[in-house]
């Protein structure tokens, strides 16, 4: 109702300022004033209304400025993210340094050379220093950002020490996260999406929840083709013999899974751990592995300036190095709940703003007693 009431008060609106506008033409038409007569006065008023925006929207930049700077990221806990923070500062500094000379002079020249009856316009058809000047400036200028960027880009994307990297999988699906360790090995196990059954959450095959997974099938074959044995009803025969069909065929996907996996991966899962945390040694580079199950994610870690999509079917992946605990963030941002967090940062679905993760960030001590006090996934399914 009170939609409806809103609509209905903005058509009056809407309506009402025609109408005025409308008594005003036609006083004009009786007064004989033409609309393309535009008097000194006119142009003083517009002039003096522009200035006066112009002021007020300088104002409001400082102000905002002032007021929302806080908002921004805290210093950047990654390596690479100094790199990024210094071009993203670069930009920003150009830019406002810019927007601070062109703006005001923009506002003053409009209001200073407003429309006057006695003074015309000068005409200019070119001016080639002025438009030397104005190319070349912009054009050095945009270069030199440029190349930078892309070295920036380079260093950010340097795989040199991915052997020493800690090898970590974040995997997505809607709406959580799930993180998975390689364990003593490093190296994670091979997983399809197929491969999901039970608590195998993420579809990691291994072995052991091989077995796990193909005897609950057995058993609810098995206890099919009793049903159907006993089964009277024709159509209710029919019913299990297509769930049946269905279990088998998931039956010969996992067996075909297992056995085209090479052997050194099977091994490789069986330590692999699964958690709901992220936890990260400072000062040793750890190479995220992103995975999804259903839409694309993408997992924005922002106080390290990490971002990558996840999507199905695919792997993606970055390696980057945390360079501050978060105990010592919570010194540097004054705020002793301060926490890290990996968020979803692509519009996934209906609960996708609650698509978040802790981020732990502490000494490699700290990490090592952590990560001995996970079970490793598999091990606790037998
Ligand atoms: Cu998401």
């Amino acid at each position: 109702m009170t939609e409806l009431l809103i609509i209905v008060a903005l058509v009056v609106a809407v309506i009402a300022i025609a109408q005025v506008v409308r008594i005003f033409e036609l006083a004009n038409k009786i007064k004989g004033i033409k609309e393309s007569d535009v008097t000194d006065k006119d142009n003083d008023t517009q002039g003096k209304l522009l200035l006066t925006f112009g002021v007020l929207f300088m104002a409001s930049f400082f102000i905002m400025t002032a007021k929302w700077n806080h908002l921004l990221l805290p210093v950047s806990a990654s390596e690479h993210g100094v790199d990024i923070d210094f071009l993203m500062s670069l930009s920003m500094g150009l830019i406002i340094v810019v927007f601070l000379i062109t703006q005001p002079i923009l506002f003053y020249l409009s209001y200073k050379y407003r429309g006057r009856k006695d003074r015309t316009a000068t005409f200019i058809s070119h001016n080639d220093k002025a438009e030397i000047i104005w190319t070349a400036v912009p054009a050095i200028v945009l270069t030199v950002l440029i190349v930078y960027g892309l070295q920036t880009w380079s260093k950010v994307m340097d795989r040199s020490n991915i052997g020493d990297a800690l090898v970590v999988e974040v995997y997505a699906r809607q709406f959580d996260w799930t993180v998975r360790y390689a364990g003593a090995d490093n190296n994670l196990g091979a997983a399809n999406v197929r491969f999901i059954g039970g608590l195998n959450t993420l579809g990691v095959i291994a072995e052991s929840a091989y077995k796990t997974q193909i005897s609950g099938l057995d058993n609810n074959i098995a206890k099919a083709k009793e049903q159907i044995s006993e089964q009277q009803n024709a159509i209710k025969r029919l019913k299990i013999e297509a769930r049946l069909a269905k279990m088998e065929a998931k039956r010969s996907t996992f067996t075909a899974l297992v056995t085209s996996t090479p052997k050194d991966l099977l091994a490789a899962a069986e330590d692999d751990i699964v958690v709901k945390e992220l936890h990260l040694p400072v000062n040793k580079s750890v190479h995220l592995k992103f995975r999804s199950q259903d839409v694309i994610h993408s997992a924005y870690l922002p106080h390290f300036r990490v971002q990558m999509n996840c999507v199905p079917g695919m792997n993606t992946d970055f390696v980057f190095k945390p360079t501050i605990t978060t105990e010592e963030m919570r010194v540097e941002t004054a705020n002793e709940e301060f926490e890290y967090v990996l968020l979803c940062n692509k519009i996934c679905g209906a609960a996708h703003y609650n698509m978040q993760l802790k981020v732990i960030v502490e000494s490699e001590e700290d990490y090592n007693k952590w990560i001995a006090e996970q079970t490793d996934f598999f091990g606790a399914n037998n």
